[in-house]
This record gives C-alpha cells, structure tokens and sequence, in this order.
C-alpha cells in the first residue's frame, strides 16, 4: 500500500491550481480524482500506462516542481504517519463493522447469469473484489461514522421529515442490486469504474415515506465529512432503483467504501450520486445550492458517458504471430451495450463477441479474436449502445462531464 494517500493526492493536485480560492474553469480545477495509481492494487495498474494517456494534456498552470515538490512532501508525511496513516478511520467504526451483520435481503440479487464474461487471463473480473474496487474521494483520513449515535436525517421539501437510526434502517426493505460505479476522472483506457452486489433500501421507498412536495428537482446529500454531491431527484425515484447502500459484496460497506450508509445511483457519474459516509439529504432544487464538484467547475448534470476498454493485451505488449485474444468491457448504464467492434490500425471495424448481458446496469465484457501478422499494431475498440449510439472518437477530458474517445494500445507482434 502505497502511503500517499487519497488527500495526498488531492493536495498535490491543488498545487496545480492557479490560486483563485474558488476556480471555476474545468480545466484548472482538482479533478474527482485524488487517488495515485500507484495504490491500486498491483495487478490493476496495468491500464495506466496507456499509450493514449501519456499524451494526456496538462491543466494549464502546471508547474512540474512545484507538483514534486508536494509530492515530496505529501510522501514524507505519509512515512512518518506510517503504515496506518490511510486507515484513518478510527476504533468506533471498525468495531461497529467487524460486529455487524447484515439482514439477508427481501429481494436477492439474481443469479449472475452463465457466461456473462469471458475465461480470458488478464481480462477484468466481472464482479470486482472490495479490496480491488476503486477508490475515489477527497478524504484525507477515512471519516469514523460509529454505528452508535448514527442518524441520516431525510429533510427539507417533504411532507414528513425523517430522522432514521442505522436500526431504523435495518428494519426496511432490503434488496440487492449488481450496478456498476464509475468516476467522471475515468480518462479513456482508464479504470475507475468498478462492478459489485449491493445491498440496501431502495431510494424510492424512502422519499415515498417523506413525501417529496411539488417543486423540487434534486436531492443534496452530505457526508460526514461534509462532502456534497446534486442528484436529479427523478434519477432517485425512477425505475433504475437508485439505492441508498448498506453492504458490498456481501459484507458491510468497507470503511473506505462509505461505512456504514452511502448512495449507489445506476447511470450516474459517482461525484453526483455515489456520496460515501451519508448523514443527511435534503430534497431540494438545484437551483438553490451547488454541490461540492459543481462549485469547482464540473457539470452539475453527469450521467455515465458510454465507453470501452482494452484490457488485453497491455499496452506495449509482445506477442507471438498467430491467434491472439482480445479483450475488455465496456459500459452505458443505464442504457446497455448493443455492440462492441474492434479495429486493427486503419483497418475495418469488426464486431467483437459480447459476453452475457447481466443487466443494463453494469458493464459487458467483449472478445475478439485475432490472426495476428508480425508488425506493429494498434488495437482499438469503440461500442454502441442500447439507444443506437456509437462511441465518438473526439477526444475529450474528464472535465467538466466525462472523458470521450476511443481506446487504443499498441502492440508489436514477431
Ligand atoms: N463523502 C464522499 N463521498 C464520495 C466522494 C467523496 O469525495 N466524498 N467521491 C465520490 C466520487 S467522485 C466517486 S467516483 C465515488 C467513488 O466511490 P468508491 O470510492 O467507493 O469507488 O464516490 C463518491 N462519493
Ligand atoms: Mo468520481
């Protein structure tokens, strides 16, 4: 484990910043992202070193010592803070988690279907593991929200305002959907975006039970660490079954993940409807606040760009001449995949097999196969979803909505 942490990160990337206290262009501001790679676990580090991303463009003001400067800094202050130093949370919460069990589920997630991915090695799982499930927020040490004391208050433009113990709710109606996250700061090829079963109470049920009144439009959600995403309220009461999360894979959230309550929203970048250690929403209007992203340039409305992705071969990699797989995922929730085609160089685009669709909610898996000729080859790979839309290939950043383009690697077969 690497001991810049996620605020590291995110210090380091402030010192990118022009100094204006409150940057509102897009292209200067911190991006969602204040996560190094270097954290990810070692086998997910792979897609980072894609060819495309290393001409990615620098925020204007960078000042490259500067930023090693902080680096340096931020690397000594994690030393002394020592191994624990990003397992900030502290006693309460672990101690609540590792003694909770969950409720099983009144609705249980269906069975995965059969063949919904591919046997192919290096080829993302489909189900992400908690320790391997990315990680994104602005947490300088992972907030301590104990179970005991806990209460997310459910207010402003409802009939009857809610104030609901971690008990409270356990009582309700449990379900369990697959839905897969993704962060707006997913550049092209990259892997912030991750697939996994969670457990909790439909949103609907609970803003039915407050009653929300005319008028409002959006849902502002705070941490405990006073973090703030904007949902559109209809992305919260429509039939995407938008959840607000108790459990992960079949165990409590992980401390880092949002112990012990956090929202899961299918079709929504994370930074707009993902918020972690939840303690309050306020049914609202969007015109009347403006989200913590949203006041550092980023779109106030993010739905999930559709995208794919090579995950084998690796970039730069070396292959014999003859057949060879090809293969990634790709993802439009809340639409779905129709298609996923791959190129070689200029040449045709071909479709590629798809994997077992699960849901429209999560990712899809593709392969292709390929008679490889000695040379030097790029790969690159572009989907089309549900509606009928294909990927563009005009590049685009992460900021102010989302990244866009088609991934690509370079190989070079003998
Ligand atoms: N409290 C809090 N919640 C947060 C954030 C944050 O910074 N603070 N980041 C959001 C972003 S940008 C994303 S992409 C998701 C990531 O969730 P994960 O870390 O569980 O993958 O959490 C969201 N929820
Ligand atoms: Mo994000």
């Amino acid at each position: 484990m690497a001991v810049v942490g996620v605020g590291g990160l995110w210090w380091m990337l402030r010192t990118l910043r022009p100094t204006s206290a409150h940057p509102t262009d897009a292209r200067t501001a911190s991006p969602p992202v204040p996560q190094t790679w270097a954290e990810r676990a070692p086998g997910r580090t792979r897609v980072l070193l894609t060819d495309d991303m290393a001409g990615r463009e620098v925020p204007p003001g960078f000042d490259r010592r500067a930023f090693l400067r902080a680096a340096g800094t931020v690397a000594a202050v994690g030393a002394v803070g020592g191994a624990g130093a990003r397992l900030g949370a502290g006693p309460a919460a672990s101690g609540a988690r590792d003694t909770l069990t969950l409720p099983s589920p009144a609705e249980a997630a269906p069975p995965v279907p059969t063949g919904v991915t591919f046997e192919v090695p290096g080829l993302t799982p489909y189900l992400s593991s908690n320790a391997d499930f990315y990680r994104v927020d602005t947490a300088l040490t992972v907030p301590d929200v104990p179970l005991e004391g806990y209460l997310l208050r459910i207010h402003g433009l409802v009939d009857t305002p809610l104030e609901l113990s971690f008990a409270d709710l356990l009582e309700r109606r449990l379900v369990e959907r697959r839905i897969t996250l993704t962060c707006v700061s997913n550049p092209v090829g990259g892997d912030l975006v991750d697939n996994a079963t969670w457990l909790g109470i439909p949103m609907r049920d609970l803003l039915e039970e407050a009653g929300v009144q005319a008028g409002a439009d959006a849902v502002k959600s705070t941490s405990a660490d006073d973090f703030t995403a904007g949902t559109p309220l209809s992305a919260l009461t429509d039939d995407r079954g938008a959840l607000l999360a108790i459990g992960m894979n079949g165990e409590p959230l992980p401390l880092e993940h949002g112990f012990p309550v956090r929202m899961v929203t299918p079709g929504l970048y994370g930074y707009v409807s993902a918020t972690k250690w939840l303690v309050d929403l306020e049914v609202t209007r969007f015109a009347d606040f403006t989200p913590y992203w949203t006041d550092r340039g980023y779109a106030e409305q993010a739905p999930i760009k559709l995208s794919s992705r090579i995950d084998v071969p690796g970039p730069f990699a070396q292959l014999g001449a003859g057949r060879a797989v090809v293969a990634g995922v790709a993802w439009a929730q809340p639409r779905g995949i129709e298609r996923v085609e791959v190129r070689v160089g200029d040449g045709e685009w071909q479709d590629a097999e798809l994997a077992e669709e699960d849901s429209t909610h999560t990712w899809r898996p593709w392969r292709w196969e390929w008679e490889a000729a000695p040379g030097t080859h790029r790969l690159e790979v572009r989907a089309t979803d549900r509606t009928g839309d294909t990927q563009t290939s005009q590049r685009a950043p992460v900021a102010p909505d989302g990244s866009t383009g088609w991934h690509n690697v370079t190989v070079t077969v003998t």
